[in-house]
Protein backbone atom coordinates (compact mmCIF):
# COMPACT_ATOMS: atom_id res chain seq x y z
CA UNK A 1 0.00 0.00 0.00
CA UNK A 2 1.19 3.27 -1.01
CA UNK A 3 2.46 6.42 1.92
CA UNK A 4 -0.82 8.17 0.54
CA UNK A 5 -3.22 5.09 0.73
CA UNK A 6 -1.75 4.42 4.15
CA UNK A 7 -2.23 8.60 5.16
CA UNK A 8 -5.62 8.61 3.99
CA UNK A 9 -6.34 5.31 5.96
CA UNK A 10 -5.44 6.45 8.81
CA UNK A 11 -7.59 10.07 8.65
CA UNK A 12 -10.55 7.86 7.82
CA UNK A 13 -9.64 5.54 10.77
CA UNK A 14 -9.87 8.29 13.25
CA UNK A 15 -13.52 9.56 11.31
CA UNK A 16 -15.00 6.22 11.50
CA UNK A 17 -13.74 6.01 15.38
CA UNK A 18 -12.53 2.86 15.13
CA UNK A 19 -9.88 1.62 16.75
CA UNK A 20 -8.75 -2.08 15.46
CA UNK A 21 -8.69 -0.21 11.86
CA UNK A 22 -6.47 2.65 13.66
CA UNK A 23 -4.00 0.37 15.08
CA UNK A 24 -4.00 -1.95 12.46
CA UNK A 25 -2.72 0.97 9.79
CA UNK A 26 0.02 1.93 12.24
CA UNK A 27 1.25 -1.57 12.25
CA UNK A 28 0.82 -1.40 8.38
CA UNK A 29 2.72 1.67 8.02
CA UNK A 30 5.72 0.64 10.79
CA UNK A 31 5.71 -2.55 8.00
CA UNK A 32 6.04 -0.60 4.86
CA UNK A 33 8.80 1.37 6.64
CA UNK A 34 6.19 5.07 6.36
CA UNK A 35 7.82 7.86 8.64
CA UNK A 36 5.48 7.28 12.46
CA UNK A 37 5.99 11.21 12.68
CA UNK A 38 4.47 11.75 8.85
CA UNK A 39 1.25 9.31 9.93
CA UNK A 40 0.68 11.16 12.62
CA UNK A 41 1.13 14.35 11.33
CA UNK A 42 -0.77 13.86 8.05
CA UNK A 43 -2.89 10.85 8.89
CA UNK A 44 -3.92 10.65 12.40
CA UNK A 45 -4.02 14.52 13.18
CA UNK A 46 -5.76 15.18 10.25
CA UNK A 47 -8.50 12.46 10.93
CA UNK A 48 -8.95 14.76 13.65
CA UNK A 49 -9.01 18.04 12.33
CA UNK A 50 -11.97 15.95 10.33
CA UNK A 51 -13.51 14.94 13.52
CA UNK A 52 -13.22 19.01 14.75
CA UNK A 53 -15.04 20.37 11.96
CA UNK A 54 -17.60 17.77 12.59
CA UNK A 55 -18.03 18.15 15.69
CA UNK A 56 -18.34 21.80 14.70
CA UNK A 57 -21.29 21.55 12.20
CA UNK A 58 -23.08 19.41 14.70
CA UNK A 59 -22.19 15.84 13.04
CA UNK A 60 -20.01 14.01 15.29
CA UNK A 61 -21.23 14.57 19.25
CA UNK A 62 -19.35 13.77 22.46
CA UNK A 63 -19.44 10.54 22.74
CA UNK A 64 -17.93 9.47 19.40
CA UNK A 65 -15.21 12.38 19.93
CA UNK A 66 -13.95 10.50 22.87
CA UNK A 67 -14.05 7.33 20.98
CA UNK A 68 -12.32 8.55 18.10
CA UNK A 69 -9.97 10.32 20.55
CA UNK A 70 -9.42 6.19 21.96
CA UNK A 71 -8.57 5.39 18.25
CA UNK A 72 -5.92 8.19 17.79
CA UNK A 73 -4.28 7.63 21.06
CA UNK A 74 -4.24 3.85 20.75
CA UNK A 75 -2.48 4.27 17.28
CA UNK A 76 0.02 7.31 18.29
CA UNK A 77 0.85 4.26 21.13
CA UNK A 78 2.16 1.64 18.11
CA UNK A 79 3.82 4.46 16.33
CA UNK A 80 5.66 5.80 19.55
CA UNK A 81 7.71 2.72 19.65
CA UNK A 82 8.81 2.94 16.04
CA UNK A 83 10.36 6.08 16.96
CA UNK A 84 14.00 5.25 16.84
CA UNK A 85 15.63 7.51 19.64
CA UNK A 86 18.12 10.09 18.66
CA UNK A 87 21.46 9.10 19.68
CA UNK A 88 23.30 11.43 21.66
CA UNK A 89 25.57 11.30 24.82
CA UNK A 90 23.90 13.91 26.43
CA UNK A 91 20.64 15.40 26.91
CA UNK A 92 19.46 18.74 25.30
CA UNK A 93 17.57 20.31 28.03
CA UNK A 94 14.86 19.79 30.38
CA UNK A 95 10.94 19.95 29.86
CA UNK A 96 8.06 20.21 32.34
CA UNK A 97 4.93 20.02 30.39
CA UNK A 98 1.60 19.67 30.74
CA UNK A 99 -2.50 21.10 30.02
CA UNK A 100 -3.42 23.49 31.37
CA UNK A 101 -5.60 23.73 34.77
CA UNK A 102 -9.46 22.95 33.05
CA UNK A 103 -8.38 21.70 30.13
CA UNK A 104 -9.23 17.60 29.41
CA UNK A 105 -7.62 18.06 25.92
CA UNK A 106 -3.98 15.96 26.09
CA UNK A 107 -3.72 14.11 22.41
CA UNK A 108 -1.68 16.57 21.24
CA UNK A 109 0.49 17.41 24.20
CA UNK A 110 1.40 13.63 24.54
CA UNK A 111 2.52 13.96 21.22
CA UNK A 112 4.76 16.68 21.82
CA UNK A 113 6.17 15.15 24.63
CA UNK A 114 6.77 11.98 22.50
CA UNK A 115 9.00 14.02 20.07
CA UNK A 116 10.66 15.80 22.54
CA UNK A 117 11.54 12.68 24.39
CA UNK A 118 12.60 10.84 20.92
CA UNK A 119 15.10 13.86 19.90
CA UNK A 120 16.83 13.88 23.65
CA UNK A 121 14.87 16.43 25.88
CA UNK A 122 14.23 14.75 29.51
CA UNK A 123 10.65 15.41 29.77
CA UNK A 124 8.46 15.57 33.13
CA UNK A 125 5.02 15.10 31.71
CA UNK A 126 2.56 16.60 34.21
CA UNK A 127 -0.89 15.31 32.70
CA UNK A 128 -4.11 17.45 31.62
CA UNK A 129 -6.04 19.67 33.82
CA UNK A 130 -2.63 20.82 35.46
CA UNK A 131 -2.82 23.37 38.16
CA UNK A 132 -0.64 26.66 37.52
CA UNK A 133 1.54 26.00 40.91
CA UNK A 134 2.20 22.32 39.62
CA UNK A 135 4.01 23.50 36.65
CA UNK A 136 6.16 25.72 39.20
CA UNK A 137 6.71 23.59 41.70
CA UNK A 138 8.13 20.96 39.04
CA UNK A 139 10.29 23.49 37.35
CA UNK A 140 11.85 24.39 40.57
CA UNK A 141 11.89 20.66 41.86
CA UNK A 142 13.75 19.12 37.96
CA UNK A 143 15.41 22.47 37.48
CA UNK A 144 13.89 22.63 34.33
CA UNK A 145 15.15 24.39 30.82
CA UNK A 146 11.74 24.94 29.71
CA UNK A 147 8.40 24.91 31.18
CA UNK A 148 5.60 24.08 28.07
CA UNK A 149 1.77 24.43 28.38
CA UNK A 150 -0.56 23.22 26.50
CA UNK A 151 -4.09 24.72 25.87
CA UNK A 152 -7.04 23.82 23.40
CA UNK A 153 -9.88 25.82 25.09
CA UNK A 154 -10.45 30.05 25.22
CA UNK A 155 -11.29 29.51 28.50
CA UNK A 156 -8.44 27.52 29.59
CA UNK A 157 -5.44 30.21 26.80
CA UNK A 158 -5.83 32.55 29.82
CA UNK A 159 -4.10 30.25 32.27
CA UNK A 160 -0.56 30.18 29.89
CA UNK A 161 -0.79 33.85 30.62
CA UNK A 162 -1.23 32.84 34.74
CA UNK A 163 1.35 30.39 34.11
CA UNK A 164 3.96 33.23 33.08
CA UNK A 165 3.06 35.53 36.27
CA UNK A 166 3.61 32.62 38.45
CA UNK A 167 6.74 31.85 37.59
CA UNK A 168 7.71 35.46 37.68
CA UNK A 169 6.38 35.42 41.16
CA UNK A 170 8.73 32.30 41.81
CA UNK A 171 11.78 34.07 40.40
CA UNK A 172 12.40 31.25 38.57
CA UNK A 173 11.01 33.54 34.91
CA UNK A 174 14.79 34.29 34.27
CA UNK A 175 16.48 30.41 34.57
CA UNK A 176 13.53 28.95 32.02
CA UNK A 177 12.46 29.71 28.99
CA UNK A 178 8.68 29.11 28.42
CA UNK A 179 6.79 27.20 25.20
CA UNK A 180 3.10 27.51 24.09
CA UNK A 181 0.99 25.56 22.08
CA UNK A 182 -2.22 24.48 21.43
CA UNK A 183 -5.18 24.25 18.43
CA UNK A 184 -6.42 28.49 19.73
CA UNK A 185 -2.87 29.01 20.60
CA UNK A 186 -1.07 31.47 17.88
CA UNK A 187 2.31 33.37 18.11
CA UNK A 188 0.97 36.84 18.30
CA UNK A 189 -0.81 35.15 21.79
CA UNK A 190 2.53 33.73 22.77
CA UNK A 191 4.06 37.59 22.21
CA UNK A 192 1.40 39.07 24.09
CA UNK A 193 1.73 36.91 27.54
CA UNK A 194 5.66 37.65 27.26
CA UNK A 195 6.17 33.62 26.28
CA UNK A 196 9.39 32.60 24.20
CA UNK A 197 8.33 30.23 22.32
CA UNK A 198 5.70 29.08 20.03
CA UNK A 199 5.08 25.89 18.09
CA UNK A 200 2.44 25.10 15.84
CA UNK A 201 2.84 21.55 16.40
CA UNK A 202 5.40 18.40 17.84
CA UNK A 203 7.92 18.75 14.64
CA UNK A 204 8.44 22.35 15.08
CA UNK A 205 8.20 22.38 18.64
CA UNK A 206 11.32 19.75 18.13
CA UNK A 207 13.10 22.12 15.47
CA UNK A 208 12.68 25.38 17.84
CA UNK A 209 13.58 23.90 20.49
CA UNK A 210 16.70 22.48 19.22
CA UNK A 211 17.83 25.63 17.77
CA UNK A 212 17.31 27.18 21.09
CA UNK A 213 20.00 24.78 22.99
CA UNK A 214 22.26 24.06 20.13
C1 LIG B 1 -10.44 15.36 20.56
C2 LIG B 1 -11.20 16.52 21.16
C3 LIG B 1 -11.77 16.33 22.42
C4 LIG B 1 -11.56 15.07 23.26
C5 LIG B 1 -10.20 15.19 23.98
C6 LIG B 1 -9.55 13.84 24.24
C7 LIG B 1 -8.15 13.99 24.76
N1 LIG B 1 -7.76 13.04 25.56
O1 LIG B 1 -7.41 14.93 24.44
C8 LIG B 1 -12.80 15.14 24.22
C9 LIG B 1 -13.94 14.41 23.55
C10 LIG B 1 -12.58 14.58 25.61
C11 LIG B 1 -13.08 16.64 24.20
C12 LIG B 1 -13.77 17.29 25.20
C13 LIG B 1 -14.15 18.61 25.13
N2 LIG B 1 -13.94 19.46 24.10
CO1 LIG B 1 -12.79 19.06 22.59
N3 LIG B 1 -11.95 18.80 20.95
C14 LIG B 1 -11.31 17.77 20.46
C15 LIG B 1 -10.85 18.10 19.03
C16 LIG B 1 -11.85 17.54 18.03
C17 LIG B 1 -9.47 17.62 18.62
C18 LIG B 1 -8.31 17.96 19.58
C19 LIG B 1 -7.11 17.08 19.24
O2 LIG B 1 -6.79 16.12 19.95
N4 LIG B 1 -6.49 17.36 18.09
C20 LIG B 1 -5.35 16.56 17.56
C21 LIG B 1 -4.03 17.02 18.16
C22 LIG B 1 -2.87 16.23 17.56
O3 LIG B 1 -3.86 18.38 17.84
P1 LIG B 1 -3.60 19.51 18.94
O4 LIG B 1 -4.21 19.15 20.23
O5 LIG B 1 -3.93 20.81 18.36
O6 LIG B 1 -2.00 19.43 19.20
C23 LIG B 1 -1.01 19.80 18.25
C24 LIG B 1 -0.66 21.30 18.28
O7 LIG B 1 -1.68 22.14 18.74
C25 LIG B 1 0.59 21.36 19.09
N5 LIG B 1 0.51 21.46 20.56
C26 LIG B 1 -0.42 21.03 21.42
N6 LIG B 1 -0.06 21.26 22.68
C27 LIG B 1 1.12 21.86 22.66
C28 LIG B 1 1.94 22.34 23.68
C29 LIG B 1 3.14 22.95 23.36
C30 LIG B 1 4.00 23.45 24.46
C31 LIG B 1 3.52 23.10 22.00
C32 LIG B 1 4.77 23.79 21.67
C33 LIG B 1 2.71 22.63 20.97
C34 LIG B 1 1.52 22.01 21.30
O8 LIG B 1 1.24 20.14 18.79
C35 LIG B 1 0.26 19.10 18.72
C36 LIG B 1 0.75 17.97 17.87
O9 LIG B 1 1.14 18.37 16.60
C37 LIG B 1 -10.88 19.68 19.07
C38 LIG B 1 -11.05 20.39 17.72
C39 LIG B 1 -9.77 20.97 17.20
N7 LIG B 1 -9.87 21.41 15.96
O10 LIG B 1 -8.76 21.06 17.84
C40 LIG B 1 -12.03 19.92 20.04
C41 LIG B 1 -12.10 21.24 20.83
C42 LIG B 1 -10.71 21.64 21.31
N8 LIG B 1 -12.93 20.86 21.98
C43 LIG B 1 -13.73 21.81 22.34
C44 LIG B 1 -14.65 21.73 23.43
C45 LIG B 1 -15.58 22.90 23.60
C46 LIG B 1 -14.68 20.62 24.27
C47 LIG B 1 -15.58 20.40 25.50
C48 LIG B 1 -15.80 21.65 26.39
C49 LIG B 1 -16.92 19.87 24.96
C50 LIG B 1 -18.02 19.71 25.97
N9 LIG B 1 -19.13 20.31 25.66
O11 LIG B 1 -17.86 19.07 26.98
C51 LIG B 1 -14.83 19.29 26.25
C52 LIG B 1 -13.70 19.83 27.14
C53 LIG B 1 -13.83 19.62 28.55
C54 LIG B 1 -12.62 20.21 29.28
N10 LIG B 1 -12.86 20.74 30.44
O12 LIG B 1 -11.50 20.21 28.80
C55 LIG B 1 -13.58 23.04 21.48
C56 LIG B 1 -12.84 24.21 22.14
C57 LIG B 1 -13.46 25.54 21.73
C58 LIG B 1 -12.67 26.70 22.18
N11 LIG B 1 -12.12 27.42 21.21
O13 LIG B 1 -12.58 27.01 23.31
C59 LIG B 1 -12.90 22.45 20.20
C60 LIG B 1 -12.01 23.43 19.43
C61 LIG B 1 -14.04 21.92 19.28
C62 LIG B 1 -14.94 23.01 18.80
N12 LIG B 1 -14.69 23.54 17.64
O14 LIG B 1 -15.86 23.36 19.47
N13 LIG B 1 -12.57 17.22 23.09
Amino acid sequence: MSREELIEQAAQSIVEANKDLAVEIANKAIAEGIDPVDMINNGYSEGMARCGDRFDRGEMFLPELIVASDAMVAAISVLEEAMPAENRAEKLGTVVLGTIEGDVHDIGKGIVATMLRVYGFEVHDLGRDVPISSFVAKAKEVNADIVGSSALMTTTQVGQKALEEALKNACLRDKVKTMVGGAVVTQRWADKIGSDLYAENASEAVIKLKELFS
